[in-house]
């Protein structure tokens, strides 16, 4: 027979469990805890166990005094654990604290070089942000093309001087006798467009294009932008509104002046050249009296149409292009050409974009 006084081992495992639940610092300390007194082989279980082996007579006060205990340290057990519970959210939310009105982070961590966005890519964006704003997509197409979809379909004849080998890259001849051709605008994606897709129709196609040339102003390769717009009722109005609006927003100069003067494209009637203002003796652009041509455009000749087998009596519309690199230098006063593809660090430190600014519509469209 066990012969324990009824209640002092009970208030020093009172005390002893109190102490541990003190000093458990986390969840993982509180539950050693908890299993050492609460557990299968706990120390309060144990006592329970051994209620059997107490004298009759001492029996039950010990069994009411040991489930006192129980409640007691189950009660304090249950506050430890909101109490760590609750210190545990804390530190998580101090530690993901977030500010959500900081401005994005300038600068790359210490030691990393940020990537910046290459002036003609930030350009691209920039158009396809512009003509986007007014409905225009873009569409893609392969740089080599056949002879009809780069000069047949566009109406430039058999004798023109762009055909010449020493203005084209020529692929060799297929067993056919066929010479495929490096795109020299990227006018075929328009004529595959307008093949694949009845209208209305309305594009832009920014890519790669190639000619033989190379000088400070002239790369063999050089990019484009081309626009296609076509529908019902399209006039020279619609023409002149969507690229007055592009130039003034590119270049960020609302009241920048342009005029548009006649000229001639086999693939366009009438055609048109398009002049801003500038000052020769600065390169400022928008004012200073003087005129420098930026693109060329024009309604699409119907000839152009009937060979896509678009009706020119029922749908009508323009066209225009323009050299991206050309954009891209005036934009930024940039002095040559051949930068763009010399992959120069310091250059490209210079003029690259910043790639979480993203590319504006400036004053709008
Ligand atoms: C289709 C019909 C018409 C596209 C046009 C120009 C005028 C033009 C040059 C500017 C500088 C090319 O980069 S550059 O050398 N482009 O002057 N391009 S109209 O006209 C089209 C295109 C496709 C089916």
């Amino acid at each position: 027979m066990t012969d324990l006084a009824p209640s002092d081992d009970l208030a020093a495992l009172r005390q002893e469990i109190a102490a541990q639940l003190a000093a458990s610092a986390d969840l993982r300390a509180w539950d050693a805890v908890r299993v050492g007194v609460l557990g299968k082989s706990g120390r309060l279980t144990a006592l329970l166990k051994g209620l059997g082996a107490v004298a009759p007579e001492a029996r039950r006060e010990r069994g009411a005094a040991l489930n006192r205990l129980k409640a007691e340290l189950e009660a304090a057990i249950e506050s430890r654990r909101l109490a760590l519970e609750a210190a545990t959210l804390e530190a998580r939310l101090a530690a993901e604290r977030l500010d959500v009105t900081l401005p994005p982070r300038p600068h790359p961590p210490a030691g990393a070089e940020q990537g910046g966005i290459h002036p003609i890519s930030r350009t691209m964006e920039e158009l396809v942000a512009i003509f986007g704003a007014m409905g225009l997509r873009v569409a893609e197409g392969p740089d080599i093309e056949g002879d009809w979809y780069n000069f047949g379909a566009l109406n430039i004849p058999e004798h023109h001087p762009a055909r010449q080998d020493h203005d084209t890259f020529y692929l060799p001849a297929d067993p056919d006798g066929r010479r495929p051709v490096l795109r020299t605008h990227t006018s075929p994606v328009q004529i595959r467009t307008m093949i694949a897709e009845p209208p209305p129709i309305r594009v832009i196609v920014p890519g790669r294009t190639y000619r033989a040339d190379h000088d400070a102003t002239h790369s063999p390769m050089f990019h484009q932008v081309e626009g296609l717009v076509i529908d019902r009722g399209i006039t020279l109005g619609h023409l002149k509104g969507c690229l007055i609006d592009f130039l003034r927003a590119f270049f960020c100069i609302s009241d920048l002046p342009v005029r548009f003067r006649a000229s001639y494209f086999p693939f366009t009637e009438p055609s048109m050249e398009v002049d801003i203002g500038w000052n020769r003796r600065t390169g400022e652009l928008g004012k200073g009296g003087d005129w420098l041509e930026i693109l060329g455009s024009g309604m699409v000749h119907p000839r152009v149409l009937a060979n896509c087998g678009i009706d020119p009596r029922e749908w009508q519309g323009f066209a225009f292009g323009m050299g991206i690199e050309r954009i891209t230098m005036l934009k930024h006063g940039m002095p040559d050409l051949r930068p763009f593809y010399e992959s120069d660090l310091r250059w490209l430190r210079h003029y690259a974009a910043d790639p979480l600014s993203p590319p504006s519509l400036a004053e709008g469209v």
